[in-house]
């Protein structure tokens, strides 16, 4: 027998709004995931979160069947339940008593099917996104200053442009292969110049040749400080001020007041270095500012946006090649949902609400129940769902007992709720924990159909594997809702083509040149060609039209007046707590979670505090991170890069992964009131070391170990075995018998007391089942893997044993330490020794390890070991 060719489809990365295209070489049942090296995003690239993939896609832990309460259902029985239940709800409540919650992980044709049974057909505007909470401020901003939700820019300006500000962007591990582009368009013109304006050292710090590390919310007055120090350096672009714009009168007035002396003051950045900057920009011919969650999450984070729109408009950096004010997108699809009008305050193809709006999506979609009025967005909804106003909500692709500020008010807003209805790909999750039906959607690599990165370019995702169990794709889902409505002729769809066309039909209807998205060129396409589409560009108008500079009535920008944000206080809440991404974990850790290789880097929530801010805590004590509103457990680490005053902790962990770590829970709902979204990034804590009275390392045979009951767990996935770090404030007395408890008993135990710390290794019939290691404090480094494998191999012989039980490989006494690398599984130690023995170089280390090699996501962090090193004494 010949083995058959390997089929190849081309998709496109489920994670960041980069957009990667991913080349899928399925043989037989194995499938080999790589960049495409014809995608214009990447051109072959993938980071490290895309690479692992191929790690992703097991169905352990899948949803694969509805289930109703705690019953598995047919379709026919839950989708009845969920149309018997929104229509119980719309009838004694009034359709304003529904809601949809979508996600910018939901495909352009799940997307447009949910916004228009919402919008179009229940007839209420409670159609939201958790895009509220990512790109809302964008939206809005660049609503106010371009007239449209028009992104100005496009990777290729990277290469053209003189001068780039990465502001509020850690772009190195949130967009790594942009970052990486970025990289390789300096290393092409080392004379192009990259300036990080983020109070943290970040990863991103190391392609920066300047560094401004501002004050937390202080990103409006160093912007107000340049725009009107450019306007006293007559440096400001007056013709195109005059000719394409208003408002700059008012914008330099709110500006005014902020000279360098204030500026200064405000940012905490020193008068030289503000200075030099000033002048950078002022002598850059082309300016490119790439921003992210660091502005848009913030209660100004409009404001914020317009900040840096005002300066591209004053200089006339903008709509010509290397310029412009780039909003690097988070999700895979947030764009698309922004096209569909996903959020609350649009209704749909770039329309508003206005009479003539309304009218005419209702004719084209054939109704005339179109809501009159936008709805309740994300922080507003769960206010609703508290205040008993919403009686039925629809969570599709998002986690927000997770994800939203204030988490656990809104748990308790949920909880409230009579009919909670989630579309997951996951059987647990916190936000499903709560639902009263829960339906299975199919993910990414089983889904079909389309996505928008952050330059508009709009890719296929496609199918390579079979649809498991009974999953359906969301679009379907919702489609089957609406026949049970009564409303199915609106929604007799296929196939996702279908939808395609109608959404891009829409884009075009009676647009005249009116709405800058506009796609009717691609409303024609026949479902071959649907599913050969390349990458695509929009606007893509069926009738030519000329392109216009700016998209309000006069056709001219605007900019804005101004001022920076008042940061929450709270008397013994004495830091201010950021959170955000680390690198190689995606949001609430659904599909990044199951690979072990991305667990590595970082395995358990920290709270990252400059040494100064340390005070009785020491570096790996578990500490207790309390706001006003909550708390959580987290390993402490110390980072120079923090600074003073601040802390940080990642947004991911979740109930799923740890005992107390949802940063949500501490976080205020405290929104911009343009746009709704929170600030997400500057909430008052204080932080005190949690006394563990012992810390240790768990290993389980078995994936599905529940979490002991102990103060704090955090789980480490690994193959085949449940990983545990705990700790807890009361001594555990016996230890043995504690072990052969969480095994159900009967384990020949191997143990040994090491000075204060006790190793305890579990076997049954010559096989390992349980290896745990207490220390009064932090565990040391130990051997993960080998310790994992010696589950599935035990030790050959007595002194492979002992390795064991030290927590070693066999035959090697040094650990490899936290993983660096997560490409070729380089560790801290290791690349500590290669430094010490005269690597010093990040291609000395690749030469010598390996490291760095691949995707590259790894490299900043190699320089800052190098860096440590040689700052060490001899
Ligand atoms: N690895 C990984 N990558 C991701 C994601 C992920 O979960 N994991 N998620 C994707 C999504 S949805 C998004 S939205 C993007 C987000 O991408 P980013 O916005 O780059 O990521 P964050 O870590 O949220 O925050 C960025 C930076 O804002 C800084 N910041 C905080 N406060 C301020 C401030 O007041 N001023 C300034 N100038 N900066 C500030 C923080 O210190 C942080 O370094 O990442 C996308 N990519
Ligand atoms: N404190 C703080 N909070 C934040 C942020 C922050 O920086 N700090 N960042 C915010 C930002 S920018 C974002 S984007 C959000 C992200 O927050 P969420 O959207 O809540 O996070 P995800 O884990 O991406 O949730 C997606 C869910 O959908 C499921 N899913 C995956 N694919 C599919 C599918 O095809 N169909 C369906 N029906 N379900 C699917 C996943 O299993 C997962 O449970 O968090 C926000 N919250
Ligand atoms: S950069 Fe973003 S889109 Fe590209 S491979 Fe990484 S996570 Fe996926
Ligand atoms: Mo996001």
């Amino acid at each position: 027998m010949t083995a058959a060719n390997p089929t190849i489809t081309h998709t496109t990365c489920p994670y960041c709004g980069v957009g990667c295209g991913v080349r899928a070489e399925m043989q037989g049942d194995a499938v080999t995931l790589s960049g495409d090296p014809q995608h214009p995003a990447n051109l072959g690239r993938l980071c490290i979160k895309g690479s692992r993939l191929g790690e992703t896609l097991d169905l352990s832990g899948r949803l694969l069947h509805p289930v109703l309460g705690a019953a598995r259902v047919s379709w026919e029985k839950a989708l009845d339940a969920v149309a018997d239940g929104l229509q119980q709800a719309i009838r004694e409540h009034g359709p304003q008593s529904v809601a949809f919650y979508g996600s910018g992980q939901l495909l352009t044709e799940d997307y447009y099917v949910a916004n228009k049974l919402m919008k179009g057909f229940i007839g209420a505007g409670n159609m939201d996104t958790n895009s509220r909470l990512c790109m809302a401020s964008a939206v809005a901003g660049y609503k106010r200053a371009l007239g449209a939700d028009w992104v100005p820019c496009r990777y290729r300006d990277l290469e053209q442009t003189d001068l780039v500000l990465l502001v509020g962007s850690n772009a190195a591990w949130a967009h790594p292969v942009l970052y990486q582009r970025l990289a390789e368009a300096k290393r092409q013109r080392p004379q192009m110049q990259v300036v990080l304006i983020d109070p943290r050292a970040t990863a991103s710090a190391d392609l920066a040749d300047l560094h401004l590390a501002l004050r937390p919310g202080s990103d409006i007055a160093l912007f107000n400080g340049l725009l009107h120090w450019l306007h006293q350096q007559n440096a400001l672009d007056q013709a195109f001020l005059q000719q394409h714009t208003t408002g700059a009168e008012a914008a330099l007035a709110a500006a005014a007041g902020w000279d360098p002396a204030r500026v200064s003051a405000e940012t905490g950045i020193d008068r030289d270095t503000l200075t030099a900057f000033f002048h950078q920009v002022a002598q850059a011919p082309r300016m490119m500012t790439l921003f992210s969650m660091g502005i848009n999450q913030s209660s100004a984070g409009t404001d914020q946006v317009n900040a840096i729109t005002n300066l591209h408009l004053a200089t006339g950096r903008i709509n010509t090649p290397g310029n412009g004010p780039f909003s690097l997108t988070g999700q895979p699809n947030a764009m698309g949902g922004r096209e569909v009008g996903g959020l609350a305050n649009q209704l749909a193809a770039h329309m508003g609400f206005s009479a003539e709006e309304v009218d005419r999506v209702g004719r084209f979609w054939g109704s005339d129940n179109v809501t009159p009025a936008p709805g309740l967005n994300a922080t507003d909804l769960f206010d609703a769902l508290a205040d008993g106003r919403i009686k039925a909500l629809w969570i599709m692709g998002t986690n927000p007992l997770v994800s939203l500020p204030d988490a656990d008010r809104a748990r308790q807003a949920l909880a409230r709720c009579p009919l909670v209805i989630v579309s997951e790909v996951m059987q647990e999750t916190d936000t499903a924990a709560l639902a009263h039906i829960r339906l299975p959607a199919l993910a990414w690599g089983e889904k079909e159909g389309t996505v928008t990165n952050s330059e508009r370019m709009i890719s296929r995702q496609r199918a390579f594997l079979p649809p498991p169990g009974e999953a359906r794709g969301d679009w379907w889902i919702i489609s089957q809702v609406a026949q049970r409505l009564g409303v199915g002729a609106a929604f007799d769809y296929a196939h996702p083509h279908q939808i395609f066309c109608e959404h891009a039909a829409l884009s075009g209807f009676e647009n005249h040149g009116q709405r800058a998205f506009d796609i009717s060129a691609l409303a024609t396409l026949t479902q071959e060609q649907y599913q050969q589409l390349t990458p695509q560009r929009w606007p893509l108008p069926a009738v030519p039209r000329s392109e216009r500079a700016f998209w309000h009535p006069d056709n001219k920008a605007r900019l804005l007046a101004v001022n920076p944000p008042v940061l929450p206080e709270a008397a013994g809440y004495p830091l201010t707590m950021n959170s955000g991404r680390i690198r190689d974990q995606w949001h609430t850790m659904t599909r990044t979670g199951k690979a072990a290789a991305l667990m590595r880097h970082t395995p358990e929530p920290v709270c990252v505090l400059h040494p100064a801010d340390m005070g009785e805590m020491a570096e790996g004590d578990i500490v207790c991170v309390t706001s006003p509103r909550g708390w959580l457990l987290a390993r402490a680490k110390a980072d120079p890069g923090q600074p003073c005053g601040t802390v940080f902790v990642p947004m991911h962990w979740n109930a799923q992964f740890s005992a107390q770590a949802r940063v949500n829970a501490l976080v205020e709902a405290r929104v911009d009131p343009v746009s709704g979204q929170p600030q997400s990034k500057q909430t008052p804590v204080r932080v005190a070391r949690w006394p563990a009275a012992w810390q240790g390392e768990l290993f389980l045979r078995g994936t599905e170990a529940a979490p002991p009951a102990v103060g704090y767990w955090s789980r480490v996935t690994q193959p085949g075995v449940s990983d545990f770090i705990l700790a807890d404030r009361t001594p555990l007395a016996e230890a043995e018998a504690w072990l052969q408890r969480l095994c159900g008993g009967g384990l020949l135990i191997q143990q040994a007391m090491m000075g204060a710390a006790h190793h305890l290794l579990g076997w049954r019939d010559g096989a390992l089942q349980a290896a745990l290691y207490l220390h009064p404090q932090r565990v040391p480094v130990l051997d993960r893997e080998a310790i994992v494998a010696a589950f599935t191999s035990p030790p050959p012989d007595a002194a492979a044993r002992r390795a064991l039980l030290a927590g070693r490989a066999a035959g090697e006494q040094v650990a490899r330490g936290t993983l660096i690398c997560s490409c070729f599984g380089i560790g801290e130690l290791e690349i500590q020794r290669a430094v010490a023995g005269g690597c010093d170089s990040v291609e000395a280390l690749g030469t010598a390890l390996k490291c760095g090699t691949q995707c590259g996501s790894c490299r900043p962090e190699l320089k800052k070991l190098i860096h440590s090193a040689a700052q060490q004494p001899a």
